[in-house]
């Protein structure tokens, strides 16, 4: 044991390395050398062109100090995303936020001890971004490339590279690199066991989202606020944030205060002008994108506190067959005054979100039931040759409004796929059924947004209205085990392929995904635990490739020894995640 720990130090290598960087790069090559992080490593950052800004430096700088950097005229949006997102990874680096190396061993015995005379230190860390950023508000991917190199440049000291094309790219590098490290027994020194690193990284899909559902229950800014934190070290970029609801609307609309003030749960559940901007610039620092849903014409029955003339069969008893859940209430289909709210409506909202730096809008167009139109008197029947060219005048005259705002829109699949109705092509279509939707939609021309109910919806919200009896459990078994259990774990998320069937000539009509966070029983006390580590299954799903497309195959018991590892960096930041396996599973893996 002394002799091996002798040859451990002589060679400051440890046994063979699980990587560790999630979701996994595309490629990547690790080494086996420990490389510790002198604590006052420099940064040296090169903005992209234009402008001067390529030459700044940080002149003096450590992981314990804050960042100096020399004045300049007003820091584009590229230079502090890049200048915020080292601030978060140096307090990432620090060792209270770091965990140990935990495979293969029990104990520490076997952790590298610093030994001032043979170790190797990482004394810079170079970032640079190589081209002009692109314009974020677009509707189109932007490149999110990066390559990350850990080398030695003699026997005592080694440098980190950084380099993307964006200031996305150059924040998913920081991300990666903050993976890299772990702490050892002192708790105080910072080291990598993965000496040389060889990174080369881009996402399978350029949309990979979460759905939070904030008008079931509502979530105070600093649950999202942590959601957008954790959602960036998965690197994921979309957050949709469903915001009203049939049960509340929590969203305030300055020239239309009734809305809130009536139907919000209460005063202080409501998201403010502000509150909304201070979100969208949260997400936007950490290369995320907020897209807000208003869903309509269904599931929008709190729009009758303020305006009961806008909505029909608002609250009906009983409920089934008229909603999917208790309150009913749509917003009639071919009615002047409804028309003149949405415009309202979208005039007070879409520029500020516009301002806000956001491209796209979600329309909603869920679960419309055309039981209820019956009771429209707008309507007046469920036959679908009236609903359906009503539905289709409504839903287009929406995303008209939001097209001519300069956003795109984005419409649950019951629109284009259940009525049908036509709508423009440039419309995104967000599936949630099946794999049939999937594909239903790109033969259709859409592009799509795939999560289906089954595999990706993180809720456990069917059936919190019934009574489960001794009689009704048999009967309801299958559906509590098959979506709704909570005992869906990460695997059903892993395994989960919406590409099944679909032709390779329309995959780039596949933008990727959303896991859902439906908040009929969950609200922000216990957010962390229902979302992760799951949705990181989802995170890992929508950024690297499969064997199809890499080579590399990722079997669900080769993913939990690093999701794992994920799961204990998570808490580590403090973020309440469920649990992936027990620590004996990883001493004995295999
Ligand atoms: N709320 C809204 C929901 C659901 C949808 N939309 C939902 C439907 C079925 C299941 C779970 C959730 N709670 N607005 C569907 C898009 Cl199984």
């Amino acid at each position: 044991m002394v002799l091996f720990n002798l040859l451990l130090l002589a060679t400051a290598a440890i046994a063979p390395a699980a990587a560790s960087v999630w979701p996994l790069p595309k490629e990547q090559s690790l080494g086996t050398q420990v490389a510790w992080l002198d604590s006052r490593v420099k940064f040296n950052v090169k903005y992209g062109p234009p402008g001067d800004s390529s030459t700044y430096k940080y002149a003096r700088d450590t992981l314990t100090s804050r960042v100096t950097r020399r004045k300049t005229s007003k820091k584009g949006i590229a230079e502090t995303r890049i200048d915020a997102a080292i601030d978060r990874t140096k307090s990432f680096l620090y060792g209270d936020k770091l965990i140990p190396w935990m495979f293969n061993k029990k104990g520490s015995d076997w952790q590298p001890r610093y030994d001032r005379k043979t170790a190797i230190k990482i004394k810079t860390i170079s970032v640079t971004q190589t081209d002009a950023e692109p314009d974020n508000t677009k509707d189109e991917p932007i490149d999110e490339s990066y390559t990350l190199t850990i080398k030695a440049i003699n026997d005592r000291e080694a440098k980190v590279e950084i380099v993307g094309k964006t200031s996305t790219g150059v924040l998913h590098g920081l991300t990666s690199l903050s993976q890299l490290f772990y702490t050892d027994e002192s708790k105080k020194n910072v080291y990598t066991p993965y000496l040389p690193v060889d990174i080369k990284d881009s996402p399978r899909f350029p949309h990979r989202g979460i759905n939070l559902d904030v008008a079931r229950s509502f979530y105070p800014v600093k649950n999202i606020k942590s959601l957008l934190d954790t959602l960036s070290w998965n690197k994921m970029n979309i957050l949709h944030i469903h915001i009203t609801e049939s049960q509340s609307w929590p969203l305030e609309i300055p020239s239309m205060p009734d809305l809130a003030a009536k139907g919000a749960y209460t005063k202080d559940q409501i998201y403010s002008v502000r509150d909304i901007a201070d979100i969208y610039s949260y997400a936007s620092l950490r290369g995320i994108r907020v897209i807000m849903e208003i869903d309509m014409p269904g599931h929008t029955a709190s729009i009758a506190y303020s305006r009961p003339e806008l909505i029909a069969n608002f609250n009906r008893q009983p409920w089934v067959g008229f909603c999917a859940q208790p309150p009913c209430g749509q917003l009639k289909l071919d009615s002047r005054a409804v028309d003149k709210f949405v415009e309202d409506l979208y005039s007070d909202l879409l520029p500020r979100l516009k301002a806000s730096g956001a491209g796209y809008f979600h329309a909603g167009g869920d679960e419309y039931n055309t039981n209820s139109a019956q009771f429209d008197e707008t309507v007046g029947t469920n036959a679908s040759s009236v609903v359906i060219p009503k539905l289709n005048r409504f839903v287009n005259k929406v995303h008209k409004e939001i097209f001519d705002a300069g956003f795109t829109p984005i419409a649950w699949e019951e629109m284009l796929l259940e009525f049908p109705l036509t709508l423009d092509p440039r419309v995104i279509i967000q599936a949630w059924i099946d794999n049939e939707s999937v594909k239903k939609v790109v033969d259709k021309g859409h592009r799509v947004i795939f999560g289906n109910y089954k595999n990706w919806y993180l809720d456990c919200g069917f059936g919190f209205w019934l009574d489960v009896t001794p009689q009704s459990f048999n009967q309801l078994a299958p559906a509590f085990t098959d979506y709704c259990s909570p005992m869906k774990n990460w695997k059903a998320i892993y395994y989960y392929d919406a590409l099944e069937g679909i032709p390779k000539d329309k995959l780039h009509l596949v933008l990727g995904g959303e896991v859902h966070m439906w908040s009929e029983q969950v609200d922000g006390q216990i957010l962390d635990a229902r979302v992760w580590p799951r949705a990181s299954a989802a995170g890992e799903v929508l950024w690297s490739w499969n064997r199809e497309e890499s080579g590399e195959y990722r079997t669900q018991l080769s993913v939990t020894p690093r999701l794992a590892l994920m799961r204990e960096r998570m808490v580590a930041r403090g973020v309440q995640a469920s649990l992936v396996t027990q620590g004996w599973c990883l001493q004995n893996p295999g």
